[in-house]
């Protein structure tokens, strides 16, 4: 039904137009790049609004704007002095997801904030640098809240980032690409209704929106170029390339630097994983962003025109930084996390739902410990599953009783696992007492009751 959509609003476009020339010309509009907000105060109004897109306009919410929200960008060390204004006619809350941060601010579900108030959450930021991201928590709603438009991009910069020879000039040569892909009705614009299948499979869309715009252009001169890709979607899993397997430098992954960059023409992220990766155009070119959602078609989501006039070329680093505990020596605490699919939309971690009166466990301020992660399948339905903790990065110390891949060598937050795969991750927690949660980020999932949470004593 989706698909059939899909090829109608296509057609719909093309026939509407006298050549296929013009429609190129006329229809995409430019990549959107969300404004940066450098300084160290914060404002942020979450508010309703709407999204044109070619097949029609959409309801949306958005942070200081309809759709999304501004990118945030500030330097280790420094304190974040944030407010958040719910303009909405709902509560909801904010959760900075990746950010090292105290308990009361983190966002998770027990931070609502209720409509017409403002929310002050202080974050002193003590982390390396990354690329991070900011949306709703609410239980049972961060799915729809997601959905509609509520997320932004949270960037960290530090001494050592400062201080590398690669792409920095933000919305010139570092492109924020936020993934989403919306379903489009029949009236050309799109709304949350997930049915129980799509709460099982997750909400995929039948177009793809990359900054919130729907197959955008972007113009570039010859040069480097970093981009730092967030899957925003709710529950897809993408493949991401460029046409004719054009090569990039993977330089990191969700929570900062890869020890080692890895070479490749493809990645697969899965909901809200972020990489960072750079690429450069050496000659006058037009060249496609492929996306393929997991057991869908390849689109060409996006179009990157580049001129022939002379741009900034940078090396790309081999070997970057990346500093973890040693999880490899001493006693450390272990616990094991069986995701499991136990019938159409019910989602459980150890047997156990989400209860918001319950706390899962506790474990000591401070401690390194060793979580065994795994996703449980389903007979031969293989649905998968995103693990995300809060308040922290981990270090993946085996893959399916292997040596992690080279992506996963690097700081993480989200790790997918597809149905049998298990995982065993470092954990730290530093500095900070009280409630974080962990879950399941394939929002449908998550909000189904796939997350727990945990107290730091
Ligand atoms: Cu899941």
């Amino acid at each position: 039904m989706k698909k059939i959509i899909f090829s109608l609003v296509v057609s719909f476009i093309i026939l509407s137009d006298s050549t296929a020339e013009d429609v190129i010309k006329a229809l995409p509009g430019s990549l959107p790049i969300p404004p940066v907000i450098s300084s160290r105060q914060i404002e942020l109004e979450m508010r309703e609004g709407r999204l044109e897109l070619p097949f029609g306009t959409s309801e949306t919410l958005g942070f200081n704007g309809d759709y999304l929200g501004p990118t945030i960008r500030i330097q280790k060390g420094d304190k974040a002095d944030i407010t958040v204004v719910n303009n909405l006619n709902e509560p909801t809350t904010v959760h900075w997801h990746g950010l090292h941060v105290p308990a009361e601010y983190d966002g998770g579900p027990h931070q609502i904030i209720k409509v017409g108030e403002t929310w002050s959450p202080e974050i002193t930021i003590r982390q390396n640098a990354a690329t991070l991201w900011y949306h709703p928590h609410l239980m049972g709603k961060t799915a729809e809240h997601v959905y509609r438009g509520l997320a932004g991009m949270f960037i960290i910069d530090d001494e050592y980032s400062d201080s590398l020879d690669i792409p920095r000039d933000y919305g010139v040569n570092d492109i924020p690409l936020i993934l989403q892909d919306r379903d489009i009705d029949d009236n050309g614009s799109f709304s949350y209704k997930p049915t129980r299948p799509d709460i099982m499979h997750g909400y995929i869309g039948n177009a793809t929106l990359i900054n919130g715009a729907y197959e955008p252009v972007l113009n570039l001169n010859r040069g480097s170029y970093r981009f730092r890709i967030l899957n925003g979607s709710n529950s897809s899993i993408y493949r991401i390339s460029f046409s004719d397997t054009h090569s990039f430098t993977v330089i990191a992954s969700d929570g900062g630097f890869l020890p080692e960059t890895v070479i490749t023409d493809r990645l697969i992220i899965s909901p809200g994983e972020r990489y960072e990766i750079l690429t450069d155009f050496s000659v006058e070119t037009e060249i496609k962003v492929i996306l393929e959602i997991y057991g869908s078609q390849p689109h060409e989501a996006m179009s990157i025109s580049v001129s022939n006039d002379e741009g900034v070329f940078f090396p790309h680093p081999k070997r970057l930084v990346y500093n973890h505990p040693d999880y490899e020596s001493g006693e450390l605490k272990q616990r094991t996390f069986n995701m499991e699919t136990r019938g159409m939309g019910l989602f459980t971690i150890n047997g156990r739902q989400m209860d918001m009166d319950v706390m899962n466990f506790s474990l000591k301020q401070d401690s390194e410990e060793i979580w065994t992660v795994k996703n449980i399948g389903m007979g031969m339905m293989n649905i998968p599953h995103s693990f995300h903790v809060h308040d922290t990065q981990f270090t993946v110390l085996s893959f399916n009783g292997a040596p992690p891949p080279p992506l996963y060598r690097g700081p993480k937050d989200t790790i997918l696992l597809m149905a049998g795969d298990e995982a065993v991750i470092g954990v730290s927690f530093r500095d900070y007492t009280g409630m974080y949660m962990y879950h399941c980020h394939l929002l449908e999932h998550e909000d189904a009751g796939m997350m727990g949470q945990f107290m730091i004593e």
